[in-house]
């Protein structure tokens, strides 16, 4: 039995310094130690020793168990120091290998332009307002003064999404001017940017789809003299001081007297060019003094309460901007135009 200890021992020791990890250390374990392990069986016969044998015997048995226990505890040390080391190694970060730089997107030139004229007009005291591109006609016509029959309700100009051309599309932002006039505290200084749809064929200057910059003043004593100095200081910080502007008269429902605004061409200043089509004069936007069924259809006297407004193209302001030549490439997003601002 001494000898069978010894040779356990000696078995133990050596495997376990063999062991490559740790399951195949505990596999060991088990081997040696466990229920039906070589050690315990050998215990198992301690009975049949004579009471005299005994004592010693057991103090071996003890003193093999003790040891086979420490060397596992050991190789068990031994073997997690090695699967660090290992890991360690294979996780080596090399800090001089060239990083890959993420594709960082940037904003769209329409929305660099737009956020100019945003920056302004904050600038001046003017809230920003943002509303839904599904809209009731009744918004977007009846209160501004366009009645049943006025050319731009027809079907042919208008995207409905009902039989009774009750909603539709919105063909201008001015609906948001009308439910600001319904839910904000006179003296009201907005602007209100988004899409608006037509329905026009795609072509190099038209698409259904385009992007308008509405604004509207209504305070007590605003005259067309705030209108034109608010539009030039616009116009000057746009495209810079002494930008020469000139007002057109014009027709609009919503607004009477309404005009047109012009700057002067920036290329040739005035002399004619193919920027300008020779005219000397680029078309801005439309603008004039709210209609006053307009401002009565809301609820404010028109006799104490008066107003002006604005609308243009931001898709025309943003190709001006950058100069680009053709509407559609604003839409088409293909990465190398957009790169480029
Ligand atoms: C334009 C031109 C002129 C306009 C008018 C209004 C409102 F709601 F105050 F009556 N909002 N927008 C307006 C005026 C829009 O777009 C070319």
């Amino acid at each position: 039995m001494k000898e069978q200890l010894a040779n356990i021992r000696a078995d133990a020791l050596a495997a376990f310094e063999e062991a490559k990890d740790a399951l195949a250390l505990d596999a060991l374990r088990v081997k040696y130690l466990g229920k039906k392990g070589e050690l315990t069986a050998v215990l198992k016969q301690m009975g049949k020793l004579s009471t005299e044998e005994r004592p010693a015997m057991g103090q071996l048995a003890n003193e093999v168990r003790a040891a086979l226990e420490q060397a596992i505890a050991r190789t068990a040390q031994r073997l997690e120091q090695a699967a660090l080391e290992a890991r360690l190694c294979s996780e080596t970060v090399d800090v001089t290998i060239p990083g890959k730089s993420p594709i960082i997107g940037h904003k769209h030139p329409m929305y660099i332009a737009l956020d100019e004229i945003k920056d302004i007009f904050v600038g001046m005291g003017f809230t920003v307002l943002d509303g839904p591109e599904v809209e009731l006609a009744e918004l977007n016509f009846d209160r501004l003064n366009a009645e049943e029959g006025h050319p731009s309700r027809d079907w042919s100009d208008t995207f409905y999404l009902d039989e009774d051309s009750r909603v539709m599309l919105r063909s201008q932002t001015s609906p948001m001017q009308v439910r600001a006039m319904d839910t904000m505290p006179l003296p009201i200084r907005i602007i209100a940017p988004g899409r608006v749809y037509r329905k026009d064929e795609v072509d190099a200057t038209h698409s259904p789809m385009f992007h308008q910059v509405e604004g509207m003043v209504i305070d007590k004593g605003v005259t067309m003299a705030d209108l034109k100095g608010t539009l030039n200081l616009m116009v000057e910080n746009l495209y810079g001081k002494g930008t020469v502007t000139r007002f057109r008269p014009h027709h609009f429902p919503f607004t009477e007297p309404s005009c047109e605004m012009d700057v002067q061409c920036h290329k040739c200043g005035g002399a004619g060019c193919p920027t300008c089509k020779g005219e000397g004069w680029i078309e801005l936007l439309g603008a004039g003094m709210i209609h006053p069924n307009v401002l009565r259809m809301a609820n404010i006297d028109p006799e104490v309460y008066s107003g002006w407004a604005f609308g243009m193209g931001l898709e025309r302001t943003a190709m001006r901007r950058f100069k680009i030549a053709d509407l559609r490439l604003i839409f088409e997003n293909d990465v190398r135009f957009l790169e480029q601002f």
